[in-house]
């Protein structure tokens, strides 16, 4: 007998392949047109499927969960962060909630090593001159950005892309600093050559270069707050490839007009897809559309991890990549 096809409905567009694979194994519907889809339309998805494949276009908050339908057992979200998600809500509903780690930690990491020379060596700001004709000769005091090497880095969460970004980031000759929870293990420090900063301030106050790598989650909320942004050293470059809400993005702003910071490079933002018109105008600043994680090998593991965490609970096992409250 044909194994039962669970409904899944998946609220945004998937690269093929995915798409493709989910028709074969799933009853499957999909947001064709790519829009996020309303509250208004995920209210009627969640009453009616067993599993949504969500994205972080998708606010899945308490009242949603509430009027979720008794079908309703799995969000499996395509992405890594689920800060969009009530997880206490659906877990206390019974509806497990999976993401997809792992598979967009390079791509991540790539980004974010992207941001921090562009920022450093003015890239984006060079290429914009020559485009306008702007190129009259080469100078030797013009167009001069700040040295890389024997620079410090400070990371603030050390997790895997964390982790990812110090591994690059040695290899430019920058030196390692970092702020978690907790430390890694003694093993992975010594690899990495990384000093655990339990201080937050205190790393921010001596650190070159601030990269974000940590989840959204109430506890990072404006982790660099005005307060701790002040902290950091006229020369500083922010660069946040994690969350926008983790930075008070207003005060990053007032810090860069007065010039008490270097620069910033930003592939996320607070108040997403809204991007604060101030930092839009600023020379020193990279702006990235929340794409470190845009390329097609990531966006296929992704689809697939979604597939298999869809798979294993259809099967009645403990999806791979669960998430649970305590996790947040
Ligand atoms: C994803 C991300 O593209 O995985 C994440 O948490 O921020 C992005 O890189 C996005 O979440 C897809 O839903």
């Amino acid at each position: 007998m044909p194994a039962r096809k669970p409904k899944v409905i998946v609220t945004r567009k998937l690269p093929e392949p995915v798409e493709l694979r989910m028709a074969e194994l799933f009853d499957v519907e999909v947001n064709a047109d790519d829009r996020p889809m309303s509250r208004a339309a995920l209210a009627e998805a969640m009453g009616r499927a067993e599993v949504i494949a969500s994205t972080i276009t998708d606010r899945l908050d308490a009242e949603l969960f509430a009027a979720a339908g008794p079908r309703l057992k799995l969000v499996a979200n395509f992405g890594a962060g689920v800060d969009h998600i009530d997880v206490n809500a659906a877990t206390a509903r019974g509806v497990t909630i999976t993401n997809t780690p792992g598979v967009l930690t390079e791509d991540t990491a790539d980004l974010t090593l992207s941001l921090i020379m562009a920022v450093a060596r003015r890239v984006v700001e060079g290429a914009n001159i020559l485009q306008a004709g702007q190129f009259t000769g080469w100078s030797p005091t013009w167009m001069l950005g700040r040295r890389i090497h024997g620079k410090k880095l400070g990371i603030i969460g050390m997790g895997r892309i964390g982790q990812a970004v110090a591994r690059r980031a040695r290899a430019f000759g920058l030196s390692i600093h970092y702020h978690n929870r907790k430390p890694v293990s003694p093993r992975i420090a010594e690899a990495l050559g990384a000093t655990y900063w339990e201080s937050l301030d205190q790393m921010l106050a001596r650190a070159d270069i601030i990269s974000v790598n940590c989840p959204h989650t109430p506890g990072t909320y404006h982790l660099l707050s005005a307060r701790r942004l002040k902290l950091l050293q006229p020369h500083a470059i922010v660069v946040n490839t994690a969350r926008g809400e983790i930075i008070d993005e207003a005060a990053l702003a007032d810090l860069l007009a007065k010039g008490a910071i270097a620069g910033a490079g930003l592939d996320v933002f607070e108040f997403e897809p809204t991007v604060n018109p101030r930092l839009l105008a600023m020379p020193n600043v990279v702006l990235l559309p929340h794409m470190s994680s845009a390329t097609v090998e990531g966006r296929i593991e992704m689809g697939e991890r979604v597939i298999i965490n869809i798979r294993t609970w259809m099967d009645g096992h403990r999806p791979p990549d669960r998430v649970i409250p305590a996790m947040l």
